[in-house]
């Protein structure tokens, strides 16, 4: 048995707090080598990527900075990560970033906006000419492909489709749940271009016994072990054939960006945003459910029947979690939102997204759940792509409100009031709340 990788989360700790606690560790931990080891050398390490990720422009002089040196910029401005904009920097190593719902309001979430989940640390170097997919495992053909021929010899397709974290919401458990303090914005609706996975794999020729995939990126564990992946996981055979699932080497018309798995990466919209592999090297099938990190254990699991808040769940009663549920999210007006003026009416304007089925309907509250109005709802432009919705609501008179959003699925699932608490913190798709004061 593949050891239990759940406890990886506890080492995903602030790399300032860290610098402050143990400055060699630190170092060693960020540029992933020993302070002492030769200069010329351990700046190399994989995290001089990250740092330059993290302060937005590549470092000339690195090899003049002394070991457990902060640049200034990371001191003063933590929440920078190159090529995005307005995102909330959670942890630095690895990177997690997440956006303001406020910044969520387009229908296809740009590049700059989309979060970031990362569990190793990135490729270094990656050249798109040259990139290499394997798919091998329990297939007739085992095939290696770069870009171009993915290009070649499939149909190449667009799609706008949500991924979300399985964490997402996660800060609002109580007990509290371990990992990164996901509030709301660990979700995004990007427009995606690929091959479908299943066209590939069908093409290796699937064996009559696979009933499983397994990913593999090219990103490397924390601890910075030769070839011990960050995270590996796959999905049965029957979701990976879905053909919203691509293969993507383009995001919103442009490249991938780097911390989104450039060049190449698995789209699988609707289960958690981990099936989604970045930095795609391979993808294998298996007669057996896959093992790999973060695959086993607890990890992306839930209990497999509702349990009390802080309940201890033995392991062998969890779960793989498969669709994510239905869930919105309020893009406008931004939380806070104070209005002035005598005015009364206001437009709220949001996404909902429900897994592997469709939203059939939004509706929006200012009393506090007491009454609802239903709002207009778009349908999604490709399945698997967010909806968006709309609605005007009338305040009566001066004074503190809050607009609640409540989205229900074609199979009739609403979004609940509480949390239904599961230990790991996963699949929280209570119903956003805004406040508006109005004077
Ligand atoms: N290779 C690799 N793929 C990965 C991850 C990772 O750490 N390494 N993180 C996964 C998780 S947990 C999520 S939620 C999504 C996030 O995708 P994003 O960073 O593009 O938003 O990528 C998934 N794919
Ligand atoms: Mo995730």
């Amino acid at each position: 048995m593949p050891k239990d990788d759940t406890n990886l989360a506890e080492k995903e700790v602030d790399l300032f707090s860290l610098y402050a606690e143990d400055p060699e560790r630190a170092d060693q931990l960020v540029f992933g080598r020993v302070a002492n080891a030769d200069r010329r050398g351990f700046l190399k390490g994989a995290g001089l990527a990250t740092m330059g990720a993290m302060l937005g422009a590549s470092i000339p002089f690195h090899r003049n900075m002394p070991s457990g040196f902060i640049p200034e910029a990371l001191a003063t401005t933590p929440g920078v990560v190159a090529g995005k904009d307005g995102l909330s920097v959670l942890n630095d190593r690895p990177v997690n970033a997440e956006t303001p719902p406020h910044l969520l309001d387009d229908a296809v979430t740009p590049t700059s906006r989309h979060f970031v989940r990362n569990n190793g640390i990135p490729p270094e170097e990656i050249n798109p000419d040259t990139w290499e997919l394997i798919i091998d495992g329990l297939v007739d053909n085992p095939m290696k492909l770069r870009i171009a021929d993915l290009k070649s010899k499939f149909e190449v397709v667009t799609r706008q489709l949500v991924i979300e974290c399985g964490g997402n919401g996660r800060v609002y458990f109580d007990p509290p749940a371990k990992g990164n303090q996901w509030t709301l914005g660990a979700v995004a609706c990007a427009e995606w271009t690929g091959v479908r996975l299943g066209d590939v794999l069908k093409a290796a020729g699937i064996k009559n016994n696979v009933i499983y995939t397994a990913h593999e990126g090219a990103d490397t564990h924390l601890s910075g072990k030769e070839g011990k992946l960050a995270i590996s996981r796959g999905v049965p055979l029957n979701k990976a054939l879905d053909p919203n699932n691509l293969i993507a080497f383009g995001m919103n018309g442009g490249p991938i960006h780097p911390m989104n798995g450039a060049p190449l990466r698995l789209v699988v919209p609707g289960w958690p945003g981990s099936c989604s592999q970045k930095w795609l090297r391979r993808v294998w099938l298996r007669d057996k459910v896959h093992d790999g990190p973060k695959m086993t254990g607890k990890a992306y699991r839930v209990p497999g029947y509702p349990v009390a808040p802080g309940t201890k769940v033995p392991k062998k009663d969890f779960k793989i979690i498969q669709a994510m549920p239905v869930k919105s999210l309020i893009t406008t007006p931004q939380t806070g939102l104070k209005l002035t003026k005598g005015e009364r009416a206001l437009e709220v304007r949001g996404q909902a997204w429900a897994g592997d089925n469709t939203v059939a309907a939004v509706d929006i509250s200012i009393d506090f759940g007491a009454t609802w109005t239903r709002a207009n709802l778009k349908n999604p432009a490709n399945p698997y792509a967010w909806q968006q919705f709309s609605q005007t609501v009338r305040f009566p008179q001066a004074g503190y409100y809050e607009v609640w959003a409540r989205a229900t699925d074609d199979a009739g699932r609403m979004q609940p009031f509480a949390i239904a608490w599961n230990p790991k913190g996963y699949l929280n798709n209570s119903m956003h709340r805004v406040s508006v004061v109005v004077t």
